[in-house]
């Protein structure tokens, strides 16, 4: 017997939008639905991705080239696609990743202005003709999402960009958006947690209802 194919759901936005408490809440939500949950997130997700993830962030480094920053997201990408995404769903299992490629079409394009062309390179050669499922971008306007993730804790080496490059960043979610509207469920995370969580369960419940194809 075929074993039916897992999904795989990402959460995207700028910080402080709320991806990861309410991917929490949306695992809890489709484990309640019998399905097994995996949850994962970028950059990092492996042994390797979490090294990747610490070069990256880290607040200590010198600047480093977006070239550099782009090409080492994928490195990290490719070993969470390979080594746990795929394995995972191919098991049946559901994958929830806390941001995924959509996010170095966000940061590494509209924030640090790398042509798109090139970014769409990368996708082809690590992820192939591979598609998330359904995204959950919880929007949000800058000044909130960067007062809650400051009201959190320091910040890390991208965190310490000015709010034009978040705006950047937010209108080019935006724009990947509206040109998925399948695809992509758009949250409004400036509500309350409790409204933001309704917002998500709508959504889920949408998929887990949803007969197999
Ligand atoms: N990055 C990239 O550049 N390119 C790529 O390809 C990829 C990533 C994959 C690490 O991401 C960085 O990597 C990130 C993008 C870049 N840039 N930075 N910096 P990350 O996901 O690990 O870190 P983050 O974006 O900084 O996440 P975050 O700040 O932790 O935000 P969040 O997960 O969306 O929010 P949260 O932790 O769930 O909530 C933040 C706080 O707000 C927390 O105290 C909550 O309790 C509170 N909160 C959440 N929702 C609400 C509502 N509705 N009301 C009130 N308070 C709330």
């Amino acid at each position: 017997m075929s074993v039916e194919r897992g999904l795989f759901l990402t959460f995207e936005g700028i910080e402080g939008a709320g991806k990861t408490s309410n991917l929490q809440h949306a695992k809890a939500l489709i484990e309640a639905s019998g399905k097994t949950v995996i949850v994962s997130r970028e950059p990092g997700g492996t042994e390797v991705g979490e090294k990747i993830r610490e070069v990256l962030l880290n607040p200590e480094l010198p600047a480093m080239h977006s070239d550099t920053e782009l090409l080492l997201m994928f490195a990290s990408r490719a070993e969470h696609y390979r080594h746990k995404i795929l394995p995972a769903l191919v098991k049946g299992d559901w994958v929830l990743s806390d941001r995924f490629t959509d996010a170095s079409f966000a940061y590494q394009g509209g924030g640090r202005a790398i042509d798109t062309t090139r970014i769409t390179t990368l996708e082809d050669w690590v992820l192939g003709k591979f598609k998330v499922d359904k995204t959950f971008l919880f929007d949000l306007p800058v000044a909130l999402g960067l007062s809650r993730a400051k009201a959190r804790g320091a910040a890390d080496r991208i965190e310490q960009e000015e709010a034009a490059f978040f705006e950047r960043i937010r209108d080019c979610y935006l724009d990947r958006a509206a040109h998925e509207p399948m695809r992509f469920s758009v949250i409004d995370a400036s509500q309350s947690l409790d409204s933001v969580q309704q917002q998500v369960e709508q959504a889920v419940q949408v998929l887990v209802n949803k007969p197999a194809t």
